[in-house]
């Protein structure tokens, strides 16, 4: 039987987080034997609010890195940058003639952005459409993200029925894959973790960085068990182990810091060895080959697009 199909993307929008790690990428790595996976540098969401050009190209290269370095087999998968197939971009367009502004007015994360202080560019308002094209391109299945994601995954599937109903049996209908335990990885401060409220542990951070972000989760000097370090701290280890750890240093909130330093450090420091032995010019090469095996699909799916909705001769 067929594998069923897997697309997911990452914005490279700057440094990754330990939320991107646990709340995405993990599942991406986990499925990659068992389903047909495709997985996307999405260059074109991060234009919306990466304005260097430079920093652009560079964050994509190194974004890349971190896929595989977190144990992304580009052998088993489809890598590649999601500005290297131009019908992304031609088939957002179509979903955008498709779909009301008040639609897409209901969008939490665009909202959330906006009231975070980003610009509102037209780019951030429709970027639900453009999520839709990476998605729907592929006769996707299956969408492995956090819980942040779910609404965008439903506009897919929304914009997908509408193509449907309008111009015939075209795109299938995905679902997103969203695991409870880490749908919302906190930060240090309690909320979830994320870039924008600067309150990340990052992934690929020297033992130093890491200890820093640590050291400043938020704690409360009244209580007896640090509920932010713990709620980190259970990504990494069972209950059990975290139950006797937490008894043996009730109330020592140094120490418990200090445990989860090492426990994150032991998952990270392989990762990191990893990705500083990958060069620049062996991910591109991986991106080269990705794009090429992508493109034929979208384009195929694309062509079939153009016929029905009347564009091209
Ligand atoms: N805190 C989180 N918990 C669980 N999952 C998370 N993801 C992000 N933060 C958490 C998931 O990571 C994947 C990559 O998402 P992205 O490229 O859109 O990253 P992001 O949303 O830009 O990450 P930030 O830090 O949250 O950025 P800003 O501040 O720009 O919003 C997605 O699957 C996402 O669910």
């Amino acid at each position: 039987m067929a594998k069923k199909r897997v697309f997911s993307g990452i914005q490279p929008s700057g440094t990754l987080h330990i939320g991107n790690y646990f709340g995405a990428l993990k599942q991406w790595v986990s499925m990659v034997d068992d389903f047909d996976c495709i997985y996307c540098i999405v260059d074109y969401h991060a234009l919306t609010t990466v304005k260097d050009p430079a920093q652009l190209r560079n964050n994509t290269i190194e974004g890349a890195k971190d896929l595989i370095a977190v144990g992304i087999d580009p052998s088993k998968t489809v890598l590649f940058n999601q500005s290297a197939v131009l019908e992304h971009t031609e088939l957002a367009w179509v979903f955008e003639c498709l779909v009301s502004v008040p639609f897409l007015m209901q969008a939490h994360a665009y909202k959330d952005k906006i009231a975070k202080g980003l610009e509102a560019n037209a780019g951030l308002f429709n970027y639900p459409m453009l999520m839709a094209a990476d998605i729907l391109l592929y006769d996707t299945d299956f969408v492995p993200v956090g819980a942040d994601q779910r609404q965008h995954v439903e506009y897919a599937r929304e914009a997908a029925s509408k193509f449907n109903h309008m111009y015939g049996d075209t795109f299938k209908e995905p679902h997103e894959k969203i695991l409870d335990a880490v749908a919302v990885v906190p930060g240090t401060d309690g909320q979830k973790m994320s870039k924008s409220y600067g309150n990340t542990i990052p992934l690929f951070g020297s033992t130093d960085e890491i200890a820093r972000s640590v050291m400043s989760i938020v704690t409360d000097s009244s209580g007896t068990t640090p509920s932010n370090v713990l709620a980190i701290h259970r990504l990494l280890k069972p209950e059990e182990e975290l139950a006797s750890l937490y008894e043996k240093n009730m109330g020592n909130y140094k120490a418990l810091k200090e445990a989860l330093i090492d426990d994150l450090d032991a998952v990270i420091s392989p990762m990191r060895a990893k990705r500083n032995a990958l060069s620049d010019d062996d991910v591109k090469a991986v991106l080269t080959e990705g794009a090429e095996k992508a493109a034929s699909i979208a384009s195929a799916k694309m062509r079939d697009v153009r016929k029905k909705i009347g564009v091209g001769t």
